[in-house]
């Protein structure tokens, strides 16, 4: 009995912040259905070696294009390149993201705010109103943004992460709404703990502090929440996963991680 072919196949996929974490991993699991993906991230260096390695994962296109999401004019020449070489995005994955520092805000830096809310917030806004025209209507097409639980919990010392995917689940009920009627899609995707560049970039290259967050507890891998998004992804077009929430089986709340002793 053959394997019926996935609803993926041959569809066009972008993924932001495809050089590391969830953003590889979905490039992977995408390809894997036979999707051609399109990939973008700050790291020309890493984003090349992602889409080298997806030569073996399917029969789809892969190619991938500098992207910094903090920044418009990148967000219009990688909205171009996308116009010129694919045609039509039906999936867009707002993934770039993270956080920046783990302190309160009494002692809060500028620098580190800004980044989160571009990356975020306005990150998500700009792909969104730049890829929009090039998707179809009524046609399963898909903006899947990537949250976190801390949109839904708010944490001390996390107060600007918190507030930027608080935003960006805000928007994607406001996207919800506008969009409602196209056919197209909007969903998002809020996991909790999971092993990633996430906390190194947290804490600025400090890789010691990074294990220690998650010492004792078994966390979500980046290809749990890759499956995840294939799997929303691949319902069909009268079907929207509007907002799921995926955690380590340990974690049963943002404060309240179950830690084994070593
Ligand atoms: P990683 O640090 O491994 O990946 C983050 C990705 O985002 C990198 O590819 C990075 O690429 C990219 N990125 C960051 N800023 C920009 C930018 N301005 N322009 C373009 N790309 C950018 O972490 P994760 O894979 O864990 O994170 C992916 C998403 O998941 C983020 O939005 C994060 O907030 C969210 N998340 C993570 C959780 C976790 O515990 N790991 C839990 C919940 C949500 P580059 O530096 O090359 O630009
Ligand atoms: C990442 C999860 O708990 O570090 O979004 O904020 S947490």
């Amino acid at each position: 009995m053959s394997t019926p072919a996935s609803r993926l196949a041959g569809k066009h996929v972008v993924i932001t912040g495809a050089s590391s974490g969830f953003g590889a991993a979905a490039a992977r699991a995408f390809a894997r259905e036979g999707a051609h993906v399109w990939l973008g991230a700050r790291r020309e260096d890493r984003l090349a070696e992602v889409c080298t390695a997806l030569a073996d994962e399917g029969p789809g296109r892969s190619a991938w294009h500098g992207l910094d999401v903090a920044s418009t004019s990148s967000v219009q020449a990688f909205a171009d390149w996308l116009r010129a070489n694919a045609g039509s995005v039906d999936v867009l994955v707002n993934n770039a993201g993270g956080a920046l520092g783990l302190e309160p805000v009494s002692e809060g830096r500028d620098q580190d705010w800004e980044a989160m809310m571009q990356s975020n917030v306005l990150g998500v806004l700009r792909m969104t109103r730049a890829l929009l025209p090039l998707m179809p209507r009524d046609a399963g097409a898909m903006l899947l943004n990537i949250g976190s639980i801390a949109a839904r919990t708010p944490y001390e010392n996390g107060a600007a992460y918190c507030a930027a995917k608080a935003g960006e689940l805000a928007l994607t009920r406001a996207l919800r709404l506008e969009l409602n009627g196209t056919g197209i899609r909007v969903a998002t995707l809020d996991p909790g703990m999971a092993e990633t560049e996430f906390s190194v970039v947290r804490f600025k290259g400090d890789a010691g502090r990074a294990a220690r967050v998650y010492e004792g507890v078994t966390p979500l891998r980046a290809e749990d929440v890759a499956e995840a998004m294939v799997w929303m992804a691949s319902r069909p077009a009268h079907v929207c996963i509007d907002e799921m929430v995926i955690k380590p089986t340990d974690q049963a709340a943002i404060h309240r991680v179950f830690r084994r002793p070593s």
